[in-house]
């Protein structure tokens, strides 16, 4: 607008404060007059370091980094609450969990990608990080956790060299983001505990269609501790309510190309438009008996314990209701530590949570500067703090009064109170779990961590036939780009302990000549594993569409009734719509109307959408056949197994791309603006599966 434009001086824009308020200061607070120009001798002449004002902007600037996290870089935090809905007081003293039912405690989510640096794309193969920041009246506790219940490794020691393995190469400082390459299946391939994290890596949990879309898990087994000492066991899980979903490889890598922040698009959206996302925190507690006859150990974070074995126990809910107010200073300079537990939960001898335990702290001491990020407010607890700590980088909530150690005297008889400071408190405060320790110092690994196979193969066995062709293929490709041949066998040598027609699939996959022998073990595995239900996406979806997205291409002429009913029946089942055309203006409808567009058909391809509509007249579908990006957007969502509406005007666009033949029971004729919500009551099955090439056993 003209009102925004002051070019009075040479043609610079100066725009001038509205009010007081308006007035731009430096950081130490001095109105500044003019945020052009740097200070000069002479119009044309040299710029003078007496300038303060420039200086000061330019040294902040220059120290605007912090270093990303080392993992987990790439991720997005959201703000919420925690509801308590069926509170375990019998297990716990922690008032977050044990406390009145409906109690609400604040929380903060990160979730992330692992491998890729903070500008890495969001469609990444890989695990998803599921951080909870529990902000509770007895301090801040921390759930870190994945998106995946089982880890690669056993061993805190391991963690640097799985992620030196994992990230780009030191030598060429690629591959970004992706563990399709030698170094990591080089390290896998050579660390048989990975053989379970691996199937589900390889599995459709690694490219979720949506943050909202995905479970968490705590992993290790934690402990619960009551008001009368007494300890359970427990593993934490975190189960959307809005169901699980993934998308296909195909449509991951395309999707990397057309919105790289496409995750974090989504649900900064979604709850810019009120639908929140929640999770129901659910418990599986068992007791030490139930962990002497368990199959595997409870210390072990490569096994889970099935569901079907110790339910999981529904407790709260988590609703995410608002984004950040900035970015840096909430989701950057959030601190989460494994360490961050409250009296009433506890840890038990994991030795990747031991670990863990240790790591967190020194990296937050390295990220954010110094030893006073606590009271950075993101991480500031929400309950009282007092202790005697002082001083250090950055100190921002200072103690008040003489005293700044203890046992002392101040505050006796003096008038002085608050000179005395806090004391520690035998009767509330954090006591750690008397759990008998025994044994010699040794530098070793539990034989009863030494099984391997045997939940690798029940993982798959619990897959839906289509899954199960979705981890062969995600093998085959992340194989097919590791350069040593050795690399490739042993890992088939491997899959052979888990079962063997899938590795067979793989290794017909990779075109080897013959099956690759099988590696070494240490335990033979068992067979005898049950399915588990739970452990498959395809056999737990939402049953509706809600919180999903259909596009509708639109182009000049389409049948404006088609168009609104499409738009109706999806805001009715809780959907959001994105509107394509060829022209980001929109398109004139039959009723003459203008519709605008939120896309480009080429910046709207059709797998940013989980179904789509194509509405158009003939003479317009007549030209938008030969339009590379229209044909894409059809032949994509025939591809990738997506629900299509579609008007018989535009089928010359579909014949150009040979699905006019293919046409199926995933096609939905809504012409006349009939069909619309029969088509959005299929979309709620998310896909039509039967289209997807399956192997055949
Ligand atoms: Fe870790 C970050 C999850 C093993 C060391 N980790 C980090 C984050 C998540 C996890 C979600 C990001 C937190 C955020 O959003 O800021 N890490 C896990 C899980 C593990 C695991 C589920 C296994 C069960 N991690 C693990 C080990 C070590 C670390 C064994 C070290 C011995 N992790 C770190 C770290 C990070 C981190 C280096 C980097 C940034 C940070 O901590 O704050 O300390």
């Amino acid at each position: 607008m003209a009102d925004d434009f002051d070019l009075s001086e040479n043609g610079v824009n100066h725009q001038k404060p509205e009010n007081d308020e308006d007035v731009m200061t430096t950081a130490q607070g001095v109105a500044v007059a003019d945020d052009q120009n740097w200070l000069k001798a002479g119009a044309r002449g040299p710029q003078l370091l007496e300038d303060h004002i420039a200086r000061e902007k330019i040294f902040h600037f220059d120290h605007e980094r912090i270093p990303e996290r080392v993992v987990h870089a790439r991720g997005y935090g959201v703000h919420g609450e925690f509801e308590l809905t069926d509170p375990i007081p019998e297990l716990t003293r922690a008032g977050v969990l044990g406390g009145e039912k409906g109690k609400k405690t604040p929380v903060f989510t990160r979730f992330s990608t692992v491998a890729g640096n903070k500008g890495s794309p969001d469609l990444a193969r890989d695990v998803r990080g599921f951080a909870v920041k529990f902000y509770t009246e007895e301090g801040n506790w921390d759930i870190v956790g994945n998106n995946i219940p089982v880890f690669f490794i056993q061993d805190a020691i391991k963690f640097p060299d799985l992620i030196h393995a994992v990230k780009p190469a030191p030598d060429r400082g690629f591959p970004q983001a992706q563990s399709a390459h030698d170094n990591f299946w080089d390290f896998v391939t050579l660390t048989p505990e990975s053989m379970h994290m691996v199937m589900w890596q390889m599995s459709d949990r690694t490219i979720p269609r949506s943050l909202r879309f995905m479970e968490g898990f705590g992993i290790h087994t934690f402990r619960l501790i009551n008001a009368d000492g007494k300890s359970s066991f427990v593993k934490f899980h975190w189960k959307p309510k809005q169901g699980l979903q993934s998308v296909v490889w195909n449509e991951a890598l395309k999707i990397n190309g057309a919105d790289p922040d496409f995750h974090r698009r989504d649900m900064w959206n979604s709850i810019d438009a009120g639908d929140y996302p929640q999770w129901d925190l659910g418990v599986q507690v068992f007791d030490e008996e139930f962990a002497e006859k368990f199959e595997f150990d409870v210390l072990d974070s490569t096994k889970i314990i099935p569901e079907e074995q110790v339910p999981v126990r529904i407790i709260g809910t988590m609703t995410l209701n608002n984004n950040v107010d900035n970015f840096f200073a909430e989701t950057e300079q959030v601190a989460f530590c494994t360490q961050n537990i409250v009296p009433g939960i506890d840890f038990t001898d994991d030795p990747l949570l031991q670990g863990r335990n240790f790591s967190y702290l020194d990296t937050q001491l390295k990220r954010l500067g110094g030893p006073n990020f606590t009271h950075i407010p993101i991480n500031a607890p929400r309950c009282p703090v007092r202790h005697f700590q002082q001083d250090g980088h950055m100190a921002m909530t200072n103690p008040k009064g003489r005293a700044n150690y203890e046992p002392n005297s101040w505050g006796t008889g003096d008038g002085k109170e608050e000179d005395r400071g806090p004391r520690a408190c035998p009767m509330n405060g954090f006591t750690s779990y008397e759990a008998p320790v025994t044994g010699p110092k040794l530098r070793t690994r539990s034989e009863t961590f030494a099984d391997h196979y045997s939940q690798a193969r029940q993982f798959y066995i619990s897959q839906t036939p289509t899954e199960q062709t979705h981890m062969a293929n995600a093998f085959v490709f992340e194989l097919s780009k590791v350069e040593r041949m050795d690399i490739r066998k042993r890992m088939v040598g491997h899959l052979r302990h888990v079962d063997a027609s899938f590795a067979q699939e793989v290794s017909d996959g990779l075109g080897l000549d013959e099956l690759p022998p099988k590696v070494p073990l240490a335990r033979e595995p068992r067979t005898d594993l049950p399915e588990s239900p739970a452990l498959s996406i395809l056999k737990n979806g939402p049953g509706s569409f809600k919180g999903r997205k259909l596009g509708i291409y639109i182009a000049e002429g389409a049948d404006a009734k088609v168009v609104q009913a499409l738009q109706d029946a999806a805001k009715d089942a809780g959907a959001m719509v994105g509107i394509i055309a060829p022209n980001v203006a929109g398109a004139k409808l039959s009723d003459g109307k203008k519709l605008e567009a939120n896309e480009k058909i080429d910046g709207g391809p059709s797998v940013m959408f989980d179904a789509v509509a194509i509405v158009m007249a003939k003479d317009t579908a007549t030209t938008m056949a030969k339009d590379k990006p229209s044909q894409d957007f059809v032949s994509d969502a025939f591809a990738h197994a997506k629900f299509i509406a579609y008007v018989p005007e535009v089928m010359p666009l579909f014949e150009a791309v040979s699905v006019g033949e293919k046409m199926d029971d995933g096609f939905f004729d809504v012409s006349g603006d009939t069909g619309a919500k029969d088509f959005i009551e299929a979309c709620g099955k998310l896909r039509f599966w039967d289209r997807a090439p399956v192997k055949q056993d």
